[in-house]
C-alpha cells in the first residue's frame, strides 16, 4: 500500500492526523510520498492514471485499488483498525459521527477552503478567483464559527462525548481560517476556544 499526501494539504492533514490517532505510523506502517504544489507531480501523467482529479490524498492498496477521498481512507483505516474508534460506534453512533463530518465539510472546510481559494494571492493564476463570491463563503465561515460555537456548550466535541473524525475536520478547516484566513477564534466564543484548546493538545495535532 502507498499514501499519497501533499505537502501543506488540508485534506492529507485530516488523514495524517486521523493515522495518528490510531497511531499507525506513517513510513513504519503506510509507505508513503508527499508531493508540493511547485513540483506538482500530482498532476503528472503516471498519478493522473490513479486519480484523474489530481488530489491529495489518494491511497493505493496493493492491489492496485485506489481510494481518493479523504473520509474513504479514512474509512478503510477504521475498519483495519478499530481501536481507538474515530467514526462512532454503533448505528446510532456511527450516524451520529457522520452526521457531524458532514457539518463540518459542507458548513466549514468547504466555506474555509472557499474562501481561501477566491480571495489569496497565493491561487492568483492557479484558479479562477471571483473575490465576491470568496467575501460571501468568509461571512458563511465567521457565522458557522458562532454556530459551532453555540453547540459546543452543550457536547464536549463535535460530535458528542468523545473525539471523533468530526473534530479533524473542524480542527483543519479553523487552521486554515486562522492561518490563511486570518480569522482566529474570537475572544468571545469561549466554547469552541476550549475545544480548540483540548483538540490542539492531542499529539495527532503535529501529525
Ligand atoms: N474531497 C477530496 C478533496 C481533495 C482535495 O481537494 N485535495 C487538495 C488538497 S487539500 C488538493 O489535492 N489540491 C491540489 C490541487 O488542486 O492541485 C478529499 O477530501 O480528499
Amino acid at each position: 500500500m502507498k499514501l499519497y499526501l501533499l505537502k501543506n494539504g488540508v485534506n492529507p492533514r485530516r488523514v495524517r492526523i486521523f493515522l495518528a490517532e490510531k497511531r499507525i505510523r506513517l513510513g513504519d506502517d503506510v509507505p508513503f510520498e508527499e508531493f508540493d504544489m511547485e513540483s506538482a507531480g500530482h498532476k503528472a501523467p503516471a498519478f493522473l492514471a490513479k486519480n484523474p482529479m489530481g488530489t491529495l490524498p489518494v491511497l493505493e492498496l496493493d492491489d492496485g485499488t485506489v481510494l481518493s477521498e479523504s473520509v474513504a481512507i479514512c474509512r478503510y483505516f477504521e475498519e483495519q483498525r478499530p481501536e481507538p474508534p474515530l467514526m462512532g460506534r454503533g448505528a446510532l453512533g456511527a450516524a451520529m459521527v457522520e452526521m457531524w463530518n458532514r457539518r463540518m465539510e459542507h458548513e466549514l472546510l468547504l466555506p474555509v477552503i472557499g474562501t481561501f481559494v477566491h480571495t489569496h494571492p497565493f491561487w492568483v493564476g492557479k484558479r479562477e478567483q471571483i473575490p465576491a463570491y470568496g467575501e460571501l463563503l468568509r461571512r458563511q465561515v465567521v457565522a458557522r464559527m458562532a454556530w459551532l460555537d453555540g453547540e459546543l456548550a452543550r457536547q464536549a466535541y463535535v460530535a458528542g462525548d468523545t473525539y471523533s473524525i468530526a473534530d479533524i475536520t473542524a480542527q483543519v478547516a479553523l487552521l486554515t481560517a486562522r492561518g490563511a484566513l486570518k480569522l482566529p477564534i474570537p475572544d468571545e466564543q469561549t466554547n469552541l476556544a476550549r475545544w480548540w484548546a483540548a483538540v490542539s493538545a492531542r499529539p495527532s495535532a503535529r501529525a
